[in-house]
């Protein structure tokens, strides 16, 4: 502000010449109407009638003018600024209409709606793994298969040339249901006198594919299983497996080996790699364990502390399961003749897969039926 002085007169004062103030009091006018929003005029607000607009500084140079001058520059600037104020006022209960009206719009709920009164819930991921699995092998042209989870000895055990006195049929892996002679079986040779068992595996659905088709026999069998395994982090007593036969003219372990390449590339990735360590199963000759490269690491971390992995535990490669090449002596208790037929098959557990696949580190969540377990995997179908 100026100092006082008694010459001082308002019309040699730049800020208050009557058009500085008219353009003053115009341009807020023309700002305040063109505000489009409350945060537009704020902002205008600050421009035109803050401490530092044209008309505030102004109006602090009223107070160095001589007495005879102040009346008629207070009154100018006064009626000008007064016109601002009004202007805000007005637009600002304008703009809040609109935003009232646009909120209660927004906002609005309909309750004609239907409402969904019953929680969601959500596919297991056991469900979903296992047909994501059955989808690749329909693409190349399995068949699923079923048997029952009551089965018959013979077909859990006989017919897949597993010994009676084969250490799987004691009473630590098996539930039995039915003793020998008590059934009246419901199949294949020789199954008249059997047992009943709750099915350990999903192999038995080999024999009764083989004895229910003539090849060539390209199925897929998922299913759930029975074991007499106390319920921890890394077993249940019922789970699920998924077995693969294919019988035909001229197959070998190279259709195996590329079999398996193909199904861990669907499932994992597309430059995974398998490997095939000798083991044995009664019913596959050869037979081997198979191997895929860890899917997180790629074998990474192997030897290398800086990356460890918690996938394979750092040692590259992850147990998918059992496999091998169908035994003639299988084929033969099928009635399939193995000088013309061969075959592979292989067979694995879901809810370990389900594990390294997803890092589920304790299998009693896949059991429990908590839908906070399932709900994140999501709804796929
Ligand atoms: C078998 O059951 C063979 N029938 C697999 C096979 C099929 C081999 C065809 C050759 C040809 P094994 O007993 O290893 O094999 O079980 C297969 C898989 O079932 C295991 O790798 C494991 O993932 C799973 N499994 C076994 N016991 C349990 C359990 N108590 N809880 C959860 N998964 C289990």
């Amino acid at each position: 502000m100026s100092a006082p002085n008694k010459s001082y007169d308002p019309v040699e004062v730049e800020a208050l010449k009557p058009e500085e103030i008219d353009r003053a009091r115009d341009a807020a006018l023309a700002a305040i109407a063109a505000a489009g929003d409350l945060e537009a005029l704020r902002e205008v607000k600050a421009a035109h009638a803050g401490d530092r607009s044209p008309l505030a500084l102004a109006n602090r140079e009223i107070g160095a003018l001589p007495p005879h001058a102040k009346a008629e520059a207070g009154r100018r600037v006064g009626q000008a600024r007064g016109a601002v104020g009004q202007a805000l006022k007005r637009r600002q209960e304008e703009l809040e209409a609109e935003r009232d009206e646009r909120v209660l719009v927004e906002e609005a709920v309909d309750v004609t709606l239907p409402f969904d009164r019953v929680p969601a819930g959500a596919r297991h991921p056991l469900t979903t793994l296992s047909e994501r699995i059955e989808d690749v092998f329909v693409a190349m042209g399995y068949e699923v298969a079923e048997g029952p989870e009551a089965e018959a000895e013979w077909f859990n055990f006989d017919a897949l040339n597993i010994a009676p006195d084969h250490p799987a049929r004691t009473m630590q892996d098996t539930f039995f249901v039915q003793g020998p002679g008590e059934s009246g079986g419901s199949g294949g040779s020789g199954e008249g006198e059997s047992g009943v068992v709750l099915r350990t595996h999903t192999s038995p659905v080999q024999i009764r594919s083989l004895l229910e088709r003539k090849p060539p026999v390209y199925v897929i069998c998922p299913g759930r299983v029975y074991r007499t395994d106390e319920l921890d982090a890394t077993h249940t007593p019922v789970f699920h497996q998924v077995e693969l036969l294919a019988v035909d003219e001229g197959l070998t372990m190279a259709d195996l080996k590329g079999t398996l390449d193909h199904m861990v590339r669907s499932l994992f990735g597309e430059d995974l790699r398998t490997r095939l360590r000798p083991s044995y199963f009664p019913f596959t000759e050869p037979s081997a364990e198979m191997d895929m490269v860890c899917f997180a690491c790629r074998g990474e971390s192997v030897g290398n502390p800086d990356r460890p992995c918690r996938t394979c535990s750092s040692e590259g490669w992850i147990e998918l399961g059992g496999c091998g090449m169908v035994n003639p002596r299988v084929l033969t208790a099928c009635g399939v003749d193995p000088e013309r037929y061969s075959g592979f098959a292989f067979g694995f557990g879901i809810e370990r897969m389900l594990m390294f696949r997803h890092n589920v580190e304790d299998m009693r969540d896949m059991v429990e039926g908590d839908v906070r377990f399932t709900r994140p995997f999501g709804m796929e179908i």
